[in-house]
């Protein structure tokens, strides 16, 4: 594997899946793998998990690790090509991404989406300009479109929950106080598509999604209709993607807040979410207390997806 942005570099779902499981079940089997190969992880954004899980995941199989915060003691970065640099940015991604690929074997990058500019978000700008110019396999550890180790996490959790053949997976907006990105949805309505689970999204009127990802989902504009007979409660928040309001707030309304009365229309569903999770925005203390909550053994699965993917990459080296 060369690079994992998006649902399609994993290539048979299934295949993927029963790989991860047998590295759950013994993931110390490739330690000897990873020795003397560095990983290189860059973040342009917060994160706990997907720090402590990739990195944990390259010392399973043996691998030094080296974490860059961008932001904190790096030099500021241009992004853009043409730009004069004469202000607070000392060096240009164009010489950092080759220099950080001299030093590693394999790159992971957190960067999201700017959520001012569409298109700039759409073409992925930054992680494209590492898979050019680093001479490395460059995984995503979100991007501005996909969060694909997380989709990963999701898949496998499902699998490893789930009690029908073909379950029924919902998932709703909910609301939060700050603009998110689009890339936890898309992602997961990306890998979700790749199943045959009965799929279906639903949110508030001005909350569609990029019909390129949501492609077979059933959209439901009302939650509770949503919400019968559901398997599995995924939520989250986003921002809203149509023109004219790309990045903006259209709603922060707590009628959308994933609650015990409205877990109790589905089939005694599991709830998840990818974490960080604002309680009693999102969810109710209770919904998220609860039995059906899964949120630790799906941030848990963050390791097996991040192993997977760098044991992949390892293999192609
Ligand atoms: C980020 C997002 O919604 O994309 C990261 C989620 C994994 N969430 C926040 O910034 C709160
Ligand atoms: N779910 C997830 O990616 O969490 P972090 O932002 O803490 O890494």
């Amino acid at each position: 594997m060369k690079k994992f942005t998006c649902a399609a570099d994993i290539g048979d779902w299934r295949k993927a899946v029963k790989e991860a499981l047998e590295i759950k079940a013994n993931r110390f089997a490739y330690s000897e793998l990873g020795r003397n190969r560095t990983l290189m992880m860059i973040f342009f954004n917060s994160s706990l998990r997907t720090r402590l899980s990739t990195q944990k995941a390259a010392m399973n199989l043996g691998m030094n690790v080296i974490v860059l915060d961008v932001n904190q003691g790096a030099w500021k970065l241009e992004t853009e090509r043409g730009v004069i640099m004469d202000g607070d940015k000392a060096e240009h991604l164009l010489e950092a991404i080759p220099v950080m690929g001299c030093y590693c074997d394999l790159i992971g990058v957190r960067s999201f989406a700017g959520l001012t500019d569409k298109n700039a978000d759409y073409e992925e700008r930054v992680i494209e300009q590492f898979i050019r110019y680093s001479g490395r396999p460059v995984f995503s550890m979100e991007a501005a479109t996909r969060h694909p180790l997380q989709s990963f996490a999701d898949l496998i959790t499902i699998e490893e929950f789930k009690t029908k053949e073909r379950p029924k997976v919902v998932m709703t907006w909910a609301p939060h106080p700050r603009a998110l990105p689009q890339a936890v949805p898309n992602s997961f309505a990306e890998w979700m598509n790749m199943t045959d689970y009965d799929f279906v999204i639903t949110h508030p009127h001005g909350y569609e999604l990029d019909p390129s990802f949501t492609g077979r989902a059933k959209i439901e504009y009302d939650q509770k209709k949503a919400f019968e007979g559901a398997d599995f409660i995924y939520a989250k928040n986003w921002s809203a993607y149509t023109d004219p309001n790309y990045g903006k707030i259209l709603s922060t309304d707590r009628a959308w807040e994933v609650t015990s009365d409205k877990m109790a229309l589905t089939d005694n569903a599991f709830f998840m979410h990818c974490l960080p999770v604002r309680r009693n925005m999102i969810v109710s203390d209770d919904v998220i207390e609860s039995p059906q909550s899964i949120v630790i053994p799906e941030a848990a699965n963050r390791e097996i997806s991040a192993q997977t993917v760098i044991k992949r990459m390892l293999e192609s080296l």
